[in-house]
C-alpha cells in the first residue's frame, strides 16, 4: 500500500508539472483528491487494513494529500500569472497593444490637382464639371477645331459613334458654361480626359485643369500676369517663365508657357532634353468663332483661356519618370506621396 501511495504521488506530481491551464490542473485535482480520486479511496479504506498498518498508512496518505495540495496551488499561481484568465477562456489577450489599421491617403494626381484649383480659387475662379461622354460638337465643332483636324482621328480620340465620343481635353466644360453664364467669368474647369496613346509619359486617361477668364478688356496682359503668379505658387517663386508664340484653333494668339527647368535650374539636363526649359502651359485669347458659337457678342468681350496636364506637373513636382507609376496602385509608391 505505501509502495502505491509512492507510485500516486511520483504520477500525480508529474502531472502537476506538465498542466498547462487551470482547468487541466482542475481535472487533476479530482482525479487524486477527488471524492472517488485516488489518495481518497486509499483514506476511505484505511479500516480495512491490518490494525498495524493503519498509522504508517494513514500517515503517508496524509502527507501525500498535503503534497499533491501544495503543488496544485503552486503550479495554479505560476499559471495565472502568466496568462490572464480572459485569455484562458476566448483566446484574446486585452493586455495587448491593437493593431494599427494603416492610413489610407489621397492619390498623388487629386492632390496635385486639389493644390492647383486652390491656387486659382483664391484669384477668384470657381470650379465646373462636365461629362465625360460627349458630343463631338462640344468636344471640336465649338471650339473651331476644323473636320479635317488631326486631332479628329481615330487614331488620336475614342468614339463611342460619329456623333459620340470620350472628350479629348476639358475646354467642352468651358463651351457649356458659357452657353449658360454670360461674362464676366473667371472659372476653371478640371477632370480626367481621353485620348489614344499610351507609353512612358503618355496614359489613354489622363487629368486636366483648364481655365477661362472673359470680361470686357481682358488682355494678354492678363493672362501672363495669372499664369505667372500660378507657376510661382506651384513651383519655386524664383522660378523664371517663358511665353512662346504656338498655335491653337480655339485661341488666337496662342502661346506655350515654359518654366525654368525644375531638376537642373535651367542648365541643362536629360528631363529638359538640354534646353533648360520645360513646356506647363497651353494658353492664348479665345478666338473670337468660339465666342461666336456660345452667342458671346465678340465686339464687348475678350478672354483668355489654357490648359495643363496633371500628370506632367505631378511627375515635375516630385520628379517622377514613368507616368505609369500612377496608375498601378502600387502602395509602395502611393504611400510616398
Ligand atoms: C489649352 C490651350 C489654350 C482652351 C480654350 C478654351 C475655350 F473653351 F475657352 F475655348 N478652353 N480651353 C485652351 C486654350 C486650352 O490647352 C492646352
Amino acid at each position: 500500500m505505501e509502495d502505491k501511495l509512492h507510485a500516486i504521488r511520483e504520477e500525480a506530481l508529474q502531472a502537476i508539472e506538465q498542466a498547462s491551464s487551470p482547468a487541466e490542473l482542475d481535472q487533476i485535482r479530482v482525479q487524486y483528491l477527488g471524492r472517488k480520486g485516488a489518495v481518497t479511496q486509499i483514506l476511505k479504506g484505511l479500516g480495512k487494513l491490518a490494525p498495524e498498518e493503519r498509522p504508517k498508512v494513514g500517515k503517508l496518505a496524509n502527507e501525500v494529500k498535503k503534497g499533491l495540495e501544495k503543488a496544485l496551488s503552486a503550479k495554479k499561481e505560476e499559471l495565472e500569472k502568466a496568462v490572464p484568465e480572459e485569455r484562458l477562456i476566448t483566446g484574446f489577450d486585452p493586455t495587448l497593444p491593437g493593431r494599427r489599421l494603416p492610413y489610407g491617403s489621397l492619390h498623388p494626381i487629386t492632390q496635385v490637382m486639389d493644390e492647383i484649383a486652390s491656387v486659382f480659387i483664391r484669384m477668384g475662379f470657381s470650379v465646373e464639371e462636365g461629362p465625360e461622354i460627349e458630343l463631338d460638337y462640344y468636344n471640336f465643332e465649338a471650339l473651331n477645331i476644323p473636320p479635317d483636324h488631326p486631332a479628329r482621328d481615330m487614331q488620336d480620340t475614342f468614339y463611342i459613334d460619329d456623333k459620340v465620343l470620350l472628350r479629348t481635353h476639358t475646354s467642352p466644360i468651358q463651351v457649356r458654361t458659357m452657353e449658360k453664364r454670360q461674362p464676366p467669368l473667371r472659372i476653371i474647369a478640371p477632370g480626367k480626359v481621353y485620348r489614344c496613346d499610351s507609353d512612358v509619359t503618355h496614359t489613354p486617361m489622363f487629368h486636366q485643369v483648364e481655365g477661362l477668364m472673359v470680361d470686357t478688356d481682358v488682355s494678354f496682359a492678363d493672362l501672363k500676369g495669372i499664369l505667372t503668379l500660378f507657376v510661382h505658387e506651384i513651383f519655386d517663386p524664383e522660378t523664371s517663365v517663358r511665353f512662346r508664340p504656338s498655335f491653337f484653333p480655339f485661341t488666337e494668339p496662342s502661346a506655350e508657357v515654359d518654366i525654368q527647368c525644375v531638376m537642373c535650374r535651367g542648365k541643362g539636363c536629360r528631363v529638359c532634353s538640354q534646353t533648360g526649359w520645360l513646356e506647363v502651359l497651353g494658353a492664348g485669347m479665345v478666338n473670337p468663332a468660339v465666342f461666336r458659337h456660345v452667342g458671346y457678342d465678340t465686339e464687348k468681350y475678350t478672354g483668355f483661356a489654357f490648359g495643363l496636364g496633371v500628370e506632367r506637373i505631378a511627375m515635375l513636382k516630385y520628379g517622377i519618370d514613368d507616368i505609369r507609376l500612377f496608375y498601378e496602385n502600387d502602395i509602395g509608391f502611393l504611400s510616398q506621396f
